[in-house]
């Protein structure tokens, strides 16, 4: 095993304990146990470099390798959070992958000409409080501060309870400080595998977004109640998930229900309200949109015909990410990386609408995410270490 590849596995270790469930998965959500104790190893790892470390207020942890003040940044990092049973590797590579990369430079005796600041963002998956890249949001402005202090997780507590005594309000100059952004990220696919490449470089994020559909029926008796006589819930919600499968398919589109809540969820007894949770993605825009539409008037068509009410509220939407194209050319003549687009959501995905981004896929031979099947060989992890070294000396050493 490489020095570096070994020097990865070393942190790497660290960390793999940190909120693993028994199904292999992870539970690291937004303040939670495990996510405050990965950002206090964030903090260990920054003193260790020197690396004094600040909070944005909004939750957001910046590391910074030169004058904070200076201006004209490089921004690098991702995300510690993760979907219930996530991968290991979706978030936490990122972070992982900038600190061994500033060593990288450190120990070939390089130094930055414009600061270098590591960033791990607050709730990027949206596990908790329902929006996803809320930290890097709220960090570009797209979302206010207020709008999400009113966010709650399922016990009820609120963005702005769990952020607890932290620095209040955000810094809104905090944003003009950086000059780029790139962030190093699992891939969550097959490409590089196929491909035959340890890492890649990314062109676009699909256009993408999460709908709640709310069924309103009658709750009645499961024994008592004829089927002619039923306003039931959970037939329209089933019906909608087919539909939406189905005109996925027909757009060569993607289409996910993986979240549904039931009330009053009882076995002998029909639903009063069943909620689908849809999380929609197309290459175009146009194709997004129209199988949303085909989605919900479908729903509504059989809502009418079951004698329920449907209600269908967009809760987040990404729009069409374009990386800023001349950076992930020059970014993959650097490499010698396949250039790459991504039907996954990220950080960069919001910061790219604001400041020259990129971003880094390492290879994940199980191309599968979102789940403990995710996987990366730590010499492909090192590989990544030492592709974003290259770019961090690229854009912040010369
Ligand atoms: O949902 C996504 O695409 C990202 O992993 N948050
Ligand atoms: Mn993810
Ligand atoms: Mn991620
Ligand atoms: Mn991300």
């Amino acid at each position: 095993m490489s020095d570096l590849a070994g020097r990865f596995r070393e942190l790497w270790d660290e960390l793999a304990p940190v909120g693993r469930a028994g199904s292999g998965g992870y539970l690291r959500y937004a303040f939670t146990e495990p996510e405050l104790w990965l950002r206090d190893w964030f903090r260990e790892q920054a003193a260790r470099r020197g690396m004094p470390v600040a909070e944005d207020g909004n939750g957001n942890l910046f590391a910074w390798w030169g004058d904070p003040d200076a201006g004209d940044a490089v921004l690098t990092g991702s995300h510690f959070d993760s979907v219930p049973h996530g991968g290991a590797y979706d978030g936490p590579l990122g972070i992982v992958s900038a600190f061994l990369a500033v060593d990288e430079l450190r120990a070939a005796g390089i130094a930055p000409v414009r600061p270098v600041a590591v960033a791990a963002f607050v709730e990027e998956e949206g596990a908790r409080f329902g929006v996803p890249c809320l930290g890097s949001r709220l960090l570009t402005g797209e979302i206010a501060v207020d709008r999400a202090a009113e966010l709650r997780d399922a016990a009820g507590v609120s963005f702005a309870e769990a952020l607890g005594d932290r620095p209040a309000g955000a810094d809104p100059a905090l944003l003009g400080r950086f000059a780029a952004f790139v962030e190093l990220h699992v891939e969550q696919g097959r490409a590089l595998v196929d491909r035959a490449a340890p890492v890649a470089v990314a062109s676009a994020i699909w256009p993408h977004g999460r709908w709640r559909f709310d069924f309103h029926g009658e709750a009645n008796h499961a024994g008592t109640t004829r089927m002619a006589d039923r306003r039931d819930p959970m037939l329209t919600y089933a019906f909608t998930v087919l539909a939406a499968n189905k005109e996925a398919r027909l757009r060569d589109a993607h289409a996910t229900v993986g979240r549904v809540s039931v009330e009053p969820n009882a076995t002998n007894a029909i639903p009063a309200r069943v909620t689908g949770w849809l999380d929609a993605r197309a290459a175009e825009p146009e194709t997004l949109h129209g199988l949303v539409e085909a989605v919900r008037a479908k729903a509504a068509e059989r809502a009418r015909r079951d004698g329920t009410e449907l209600a269908c509220t967009q809760e987040s939407a990404t729009p069409l990410v374009a990386f800023d194209g001349g950076l992930a050319d020059r970014l993959a003549a650097l490499l010698d990386a396949p250039v790459l687009p991504t039907g996954a959501g990220h950080d960069a995905g919001v910061l790219a609408a604001h400041l020259p981004t990129a971003m880094l896929f390492v290879r994940n031979p199980s191309g599968v995410s979102h789940s403990p099947a995710e996987s990366a060989t730590d010499a492909d992890c090192a590989a990544g270490v030492v592709a974003l070294a290259r770019v961090l000396e690229e854009l912040a050493c010369r």
